[in-house]
């Protein structure tokens, strides 16, 4: 970890906290680096209060999870979507995480198509969207990297290369602070440097005193790779509960973790906007997956578009 040359190399060493309006090509940067980057003032406060407003019925109605992942104390909001159009419109959509987004996650590549050099670009798409209070007394969550979902088997790597690494991740992850979040009261641990990490090449598990805690203010954010070991913390207080809004995106070509089609009710999809409904996965992945009819998913949508719609070459 901050090593000698390679991206991020004009930083100083260690996981860095930078305000939302530095030049996103410094959080990217870090994120090559250190796997995660610590953003102040990512929205502001009544934002978060109207968030949180949104989706407490959902927190203060949730079962206890069954089971070691999340510890019982733990109470949550998923499909976030669904139940706030704040968090919609102000964290999933917000400007600087779909631009880190878009540049991890957009898949080029250049197939033959008869004697066409074809490129397929496939944009990325939420992927999952859930908050998160961690109640006094409970117990750490296992340290775990979120891309097991999609089988992410990665080699063991010293430093990032653009080249050879432009396929690595399959998930951006985006936690915004809806509580202050400490040390003591749960805050987001992560092993910084772990996205190089490979999975059979480590004998032994991850190794907790490498684990670095992404304390943040109310309305700060942390970025993360899904390929970095991090887990939600012990909360060792008495009386302060931590509340996260976690978000990943990932690549349009991949299941989404959220089954956004069928967690997402008709209404409330209408009341977003075309570009949003396209991120939830009505949208086609370039070329030619999550198709209706031969036609892109978007025309469920807009039945006047429909009529006319015609199947194309993608
Ligand atoms: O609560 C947290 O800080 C992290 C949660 C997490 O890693 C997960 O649910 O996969
Ligand atoms: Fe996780």
């Amino acid at each position: 970890m901050g090593s000698i040359a390679g991206p991020g190399s004009r930083f100083p060493t260690g996981v860095q906290a930078l305000p939302v309006d530095a030049p996103v090509v410094d959080f990217i940067d870090l994120l090559k680096r250190d796997g995660g980057v610590i953003i102040r003032n990512f929205v502001p406060l009544d934002i978060i209060d109207q968030a949180n407003k949104e989706i407490w019925p959902q927190i203060e109605k949730e079962q206890a999870w069954s089971g070691e992942f999340f510890p019982k104390e733990t109470r949550k909001c998923t499909s976030l979507v669904r139940h706030s159009p704040t968090y919609t419109n102000r964290f999933l959509m917000h400007p600087l995480y779909q631009a880190v987004a878009d540049h991890f996650l957009t898949t080029r590549n250049h197939f033959w198509w008869g004697n066409s050099w074809k490129e397929s670009v496939s944009k990325p798409q939420a992927h999952t969207g859930a908050a998160m209070c961690i109640g006094p007394g409970a117990k750490a969550q296992p340290l775990h990297r979120d891309d097991y979902l999609h089988h992410n088997v990665h080699t063991e790597v010293d430093i990032w290369d653009d080249g050879r690494d432009r396929m690595r991740e399959s998930a951006v992850g985006l936690f915004v602070a809806g509580s202050d979040t400490s040390v003591a009261n749960g805050a987001t641990r992560f092993i910084p440097g772990s996205h190089l990490w490979g999975n059979y090449e480590r004998k032994s598990p991850p190794d907790e005193s490498l684990a670095v805690y992404a304390e943040l203010n109310k309305g700060d954010a942390f970025f993360m790779f899904a390929s970095c070991f991090h887990g939600g913390s012990a909360n060792t207080t008495t009386d302060s509960h931590r509340l996260v809004y976690s978000t990943f995106v990932t690549r349009g070509w991949l299941r989404q973790e959220d089954n956004m089609y069928l967690s997402i009710p008709h209404d409330v999809l209408m009341q977003y906007d075309r570009k949003i409904q396209k991120f939830l996965g009505y949208s086609c992945s370039d070329p030619g997956c999550g198709l209706v009819d031969d036609l892109d998913p978007i025309y469920q949508l807009y039945p006047e578009e429909l009529a006319k719609a015609v199947p194309q070459d993608y």
